[in-house]
């Protein structure tokens, strides 16, 4: 048997800021992305304190998928997608995140889509969280600093649970909340990203700063995991991790250690949602720091109670470690080391599919918890010739990548359980904020100066992918 498995689900990942636009409509409040200006792999994106006029801001018109879900959906459904994950936009259920009542008009908005996709036999998978926040949760209670984000967080957690109830059976609390350690060089970008603050606005010792949000976000996933599931014992609860695994520089003993401990700090959240507990070497790690963290009696029992029920991956690369003994010349790219043995993409990350095997194997390994790649893709610039996008490169990027999988799945019995292919339409990249960097199946006319009529068109890889979900990929 050569095939994926029969209820393996094939789809793909798309986030809410990155492709609705619409930000002033349907009752939708200024969320963090919103003040967030277009940039470019040389120029990083700005954060602003309010809205510039005449500033464009990608965020707000994007991919405009929120009046052409019908449209888009109906594409994925031609490609025969049976999953598609989405996130809600928190700022569309409380436009500031502390309101009393949600936004009726956001609850519609996302049963619609929600039902659009079943109409199509395509799963929803929901993420809750994926760098969309009420910018008032900023300014007025200083974000994840503070353990009241929690409440605010569950109250809407529970709101769209209900309501989606019988509707949605996967949710994924947090996209990719491990991006804050007080170990790592914190990128600023990701600081705002998940906590709608710069490094520089974080109060005080800034490590203890980010081991706070790391704390509240990963204490916050847990509590929903069990609130999830205790309005509906049917859903399936997850959090999605982008991890990039680190090799190695060369054999030295002291360079493999460094680059296991740079791994490593990828997983303590991982470690926390699927052990029950708040990782004790991490405690010690930040007594050792002299990082202090609010902890309440009852956070332990909210751990152990918040276990989840699969881990969502999204893989784009490796790394090679940036600690160890005879670096001193290394030539860094992106804050890291090339791998000579790897090609990069345009924007400078690794290809490397054997990675999302030993990813697969290595997270598998550690938890034996069922595994979704969440988000996998290309990020290339795409060029129409003879009205017609022929985009081989990312059909190959894929093809090999799935093989890899295919391997994971059938040769080391991993419990793989589907694959999103990140950003199967064109849309905002979340790094940099441009439209140059895309990753979809179907292309999008829009461009980076604001231009462009929005049509959407396949491109060779829409078929390529029909293809390989027809055959279950048989012929990888
Ligand atoms: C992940 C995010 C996505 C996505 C992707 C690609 O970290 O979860 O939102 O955008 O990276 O990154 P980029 O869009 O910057 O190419």
């Amino acid at each position: 048997m050569n095939k994926f498995p029969k209820d393996f689900f094939w789809g793909g990942s798309i986030a809410a800021h990155q492709c609705e636009g619409a930000w002033q409509e349907g009752g939708k409040g200024p969320g963090i992305m919103d003040y967030c200006t277009a940039g470019s792999y040389e120029v990083p994106r700005r954060f602003t304190k309010e809205h510039e006029e005449g500033t464009l801001y990608p965020t707000h018109e994007a991919i405009d998928f929120y009046h052409r879900y019908k449209e888009d959906i109906k594409l994925f459904a031609k490609m025969g997608f049976t999953a598609l994950r989405i996130s809600i936009d928190w700022s569309r259920i409380f436009p500031n995140g502390d309101d009393n009542q949600p936004n009726q008009e956001g609850l519609d908005y996302y049963k619609d889509v929600i039902q659009t996709l079943i109409e199509y036999n395509i799963e929803p998978i929901v993420t809750l969280f994926h760098f969309e926040m009420p910018i008032h949760l900023v300014r007025k209670y200083n974000s994840w600093l503070n353990r009241d984000l929690i409440n605010f967080y569950l109250k809407y957690v529970k709101t769209v649970v209900r309501e989606y109830k019988g509707l949605v059976k996967y949710w994924v609390t947090f996209n990719e909340m491990n991006h804050i350690d007080p170990q790592s060089e914190a990128s600023d970008f990701f600081v705002y990203m998940l906590a709608g603050l710069t490094y520089d606005e974080l109060p005080g010792d800034k490590r203890e700063s980010l081991a706070t949000i790391g704390y509240n976000m990963t204490l916050a996933g847990v509590k929903a995991t069990k609130l999830i599931r205790e309005i509906d014992k049917n859903n399936i609860v997850g959090c999605v991790f982008g991890i990039h695994p680190i090799y190695p520089r060369d054999c030295n003993p002291v360079n493999v250690m460094n680059a296991f401990k740079e791994m490593d700090r990828d997983y303590y959240q991982i470690d926390a949602m699927c052990n029950g507990k708040f990782p004790t070497y991490k405690m010690k790690e930040y007594e050792d720091f002299g990082i202090h963290l609010e902890i309440n009696h009852e956070d332990a029992q909210a751990f152990a109670e918040g276990k989840i029920d699969f881990i969502g991956l999204n893989y784009y690369q490796t790394g090679v470690s940036k600690t160890g003994e005879g670096n001193e010349n290394d030539e860094k790219l992106f804050g890291g080391v090339q791998n000579p043995y790897l090609k990069q993409s345009k924007w400078g990350w690794a290809i490397d599919p054997v990675g999302m095997r030993y990813l697969l194997n290595y997270t598998y390994r550690k938890y034996g918890l069922p595994i979704m790649i969440t988000e996998n893709g290309l990020g290339a610039v795409d060029e129409f010739i003879d009205g017609r996008i022929n985009d081989d490169y990312r059909i190959d990027y894929l093809k090999q990548h799935l093989r890899e999988m295919k391997k994971a799945i059938l040769e080391d019995h991993i419990e793989c359980i589907g694959y999103l292919m990140w950003g199967p339409i064109d849309l905002v990249s979340a790094t940099n904020g441009e439209m140059k960097k895309r990753y979809g199946f179907i292309y999008v006319n829009k461009y980076d100066d604001g231009s462009g009529d929005l049509s959407r068109i396949p491109k060779d890889s829409f078929y390529w992918y029909q293809n390989i979900i027809q055959i279950q990929g048989e012929e990888l």
